[in-house]
Parts: structure tokens; C-alpha cells; sequence
């Protein structure tokens, strides 16, 4: 069945492979069903909900947009815009603001570890971060988010949203609740220096990712120093409990190779990490280096970059107008 397709990803700097593996390359292959309707936000307005270099900022939307394209996004199948280029984000998401509740806020995890111990000094805007991605989502009708495992939550609020705008107004199916797409395996790729911690720009080193434009050298590197533990790599699933190093070094190399966990067994069971990690690194190095390339190809030119987004704000601008306006009849404006 065709699905209609929203996602975005925050250009805040360093997109990693947790990025890639566990959301750009799934909106990828969702581009390239049949029939399926797809549109990738670069969702600034999110970015600076965390203060934000302007001179940065203007870098990181033309990267997330180049990095868009080095994965295989077509702006001829798919609409690529960024946000801040939409007012209607905006205002829906004022709209949704008064639907939400704030017991329902207060439950999210992703605040909980941003505003990190002192809560008091984080932005409103990161506590009502959800309710901006329900508008970003439903102001295009959008059925499906493939998103990481990091962001079920979000989408659950989204769908409450949708639920309690439906009944208080008594318009059914006004807004439609969307369902997330989330990879079955490897949908949360976690950090090389700690295997309880998702792989995240934000972290302060950066030899706890592998970042998408990651030299060669750097690759082989990040790999050679990423934590293991002193037993060799099991034969069976099962024996990966409690082992979230040598299972997330397991699982990228699964998801770069696009096969299941136990082929990968067969291949490295009762074997040393040594081997894996060359193995890996090779797989890595194969993947990224000629996204890394064709990013700083796009990068020098910028014109290029902003002109397909703003081919790509027209198109979702026409949508998003005219579901906030639907939104602000039913409303009483
Ligand atoms: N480690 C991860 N594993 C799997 N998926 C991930 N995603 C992010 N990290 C991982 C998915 O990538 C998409 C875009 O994420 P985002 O950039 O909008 O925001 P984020 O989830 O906050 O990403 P980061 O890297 O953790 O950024 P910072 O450090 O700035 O907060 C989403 O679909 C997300 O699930």
C-alpha cells in the first residue's frame, strides 16, 4: 500500500552512521517503493532549540541537505525543504501546543536526558520540542515516520495529539495519527566508547561515532580504539546479553551488510575482535568514504544546495498552508 512519508533530521552538525544506519537509509529504500509519497525536512527550527552559531547553523542545513542527496535522496521523487522556510510548522505547532497536555510532556525521556540535572535552564523550546515534530508531521497527513528507536516515544505524543485536536473538536480524521517506521534490527546504533549510550552528535568525543564525512584514516582509527570486552564473539544470539559493546560493533556491521545478526555470528563466532574490527572498518570505509566524497563535492556549491530547498519549501509550503488553514476553520478563527 502507498504510504505518505515525513521525517526530518536536525542539521546540527557531525551527521553520524546512528543518523544514516538507523533513519536516512531507511527514508532511502522508502523513496524507492512504489507509489509511496516522501518528504525530508531539515529540521532547523528544532535545531536551535539548543543555541546554535548562526554562521554554523547556515553550514550545518546545506550539509544535512548535502549529506540528503550523497545518500540517494532525489529531489525529483521526494520533497527536500527546510523548515524554517514553512511558516506553517510554526503556527500549527502554536495550534498543537494548546492540544497538548503537559502531563504528557513531562513523561518525555529525550528532555529528561537533554536538559540534563539542571531543568530550570533549558529552553521551553526543548521541552515542547514534540509538539513542533506532531505538526511537522501533520500538516501532511504523513502515515508512516521512519524514524530511530530514540524518537517511539515522540511519535505515541504525536498520536495522542492527533486523538484529543479529533475529539475536542469533533472532527474525525481530521489529523491522522501517524505510525513509525522502525528498522526491526539496529535501530539504535550506540556509541564506540560506551555501549548503554546512542551514538549522538552532542556527544563531546567524537571517538564515540563515526561521523559521515570521517577521513579513512580516521575510520580505521575510531574502530581500532571503539570498547570491546575480554571474551571472544559468541555463536549465538543469545550470548550477546549483557555485552552492548561487541552486540552494537555486531549490529553496524550487520546493517552496513544488510544481513541478520546470526549470518554475522557464522561469520565471526568464537573468532577475536580484532578481526571484526578490520572486517568493519573495511565495510565502513566502503559505505562512507564515497558518501563523504560527493558531500563535499555538493558543499562547494552552495547555490545549488539552496535552490533545492527552496524548490522543495514551495511544494511542501502549498500543503502545510492549507492544513493549517483547514485547522484554523475547524479552531473558530
Ligand atoms: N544513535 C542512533 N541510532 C539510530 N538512530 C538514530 N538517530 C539519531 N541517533 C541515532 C535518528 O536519526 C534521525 C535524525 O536525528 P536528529 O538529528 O533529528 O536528532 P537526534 O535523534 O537528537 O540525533 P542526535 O545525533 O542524538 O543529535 P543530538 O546529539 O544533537 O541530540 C532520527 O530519526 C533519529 O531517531
Amino acid at each position: 500500500m502507498a504510504k505518505k512519508i515525513f521525517s526530518g533530521v536536525q542539521p546540527t552538525g557531525n551527521l553520524h552512521l546512528g543518523n544514516y544506519l538507523g533513519a536516512i537509509k531507511n527514508f532511502v529504500e522508502l523513496q524507492n517503493e512504489k507509489d509511496n509519497n516522501c518528504i525530508y525536512c531539515v529540521v532547523d527550527l528544532h535545531a536551535i532549540t539548543l543555541k546554535q552559531d548562526p554562521k554554523e547553523l547556515k553550514n550545518n542545513i546545506r550539509e544535512t541537505a548535502a549529506t540528503f542527496l550523497a545518500s540517494g535522496l532525489n529531489p525529483n521523487k521526494s520533497i527536500l525543504f527546510n523548515q524554517s522556510l514553512v511558516p506553517a510548522h510554526s503556527e500549527g505547532s502554536w495550534i498543537l501546543s494548546c492540544i497538548g497536555r503537559m502531563g504528557w510532556l513531562n513523561r518525555m525521556t529525550q528532555f529528561k536526558e537533554k536538559a540534563g540535572k539542571d531543568k530550570e535552564k533549558a529552553s521551553v523550546g526543548l521541552y515542547i520540542y514534540p509538539i513542533l515534530m506532531a505538526a511537522d508531521i501533520m500538516l501532511y497527513d504523513a502515515t508512516h515516520v521512519p524514524v530511530g528507536d530514540d524518537q517511539k516515544q515522540h511519535l505515541e505524543l504525536c498520536r495522542d495529539i492527533a486523538q484529543k485536536f479529533n475529539n475536542d473538536y469533533n472532527v474525525e480524521d481530521f489529523l491522522v495519527p501517524p505510525e513509525p517506521l522502525i528498522q526491526k534490527q539496529f535501530s539504535r546504533i550506540m556509541s564506540l566508547k560506551d555501549g548503554s549510550k546512542k551514538m549522538s552528535k552532542s556527544d563531546v568525543s567524537d571517538l564515540s561515532r563515526i561521523n559521515l564525512k570521517d577521513s579513512k584514516d580516521l575510520i580505521i582509527n575510531k574502530i581500532k580504539k571503539a570498547k570491546t570486552d575480554p571474551h571472544p564473539i559468541p555463536n549465538i544470539v543469545e550470548e550477546l546479553e549483557n555485552r552492548p559493546e561487541a552486540e552494537n560493533l555486531l549490529g553496524i556491521y550487520s546493517s552496513l551488510k544488510n544481513q541478520n545478526i546470526n549470518t554475522t555470528l557464522k561469520e565471526f563466532g568464537g573468532k577475536n575482535f580484532s578481526e571484526l574490527k578490520t572486517n568493519l572498518s573495511e565495510q565502513l570505509i566502503d559505505k562512507i568514504s564515497p558518501m563523504a566524497k560527493e558531500i563535499n563535492k555538493l558543499l562547494n556549491d552552495p547555490a545549488y544546495l539552496d535552490k533545492i530547498l527552496l524548490d522543495g519549501a514551495e511544494k511542501a509550503n502549498d500543503i502545510a498552508e492549507n492544513k493549517v488553514k483547514e485547522m484554523k476553520k475547524i479552531i473558530g478563527f
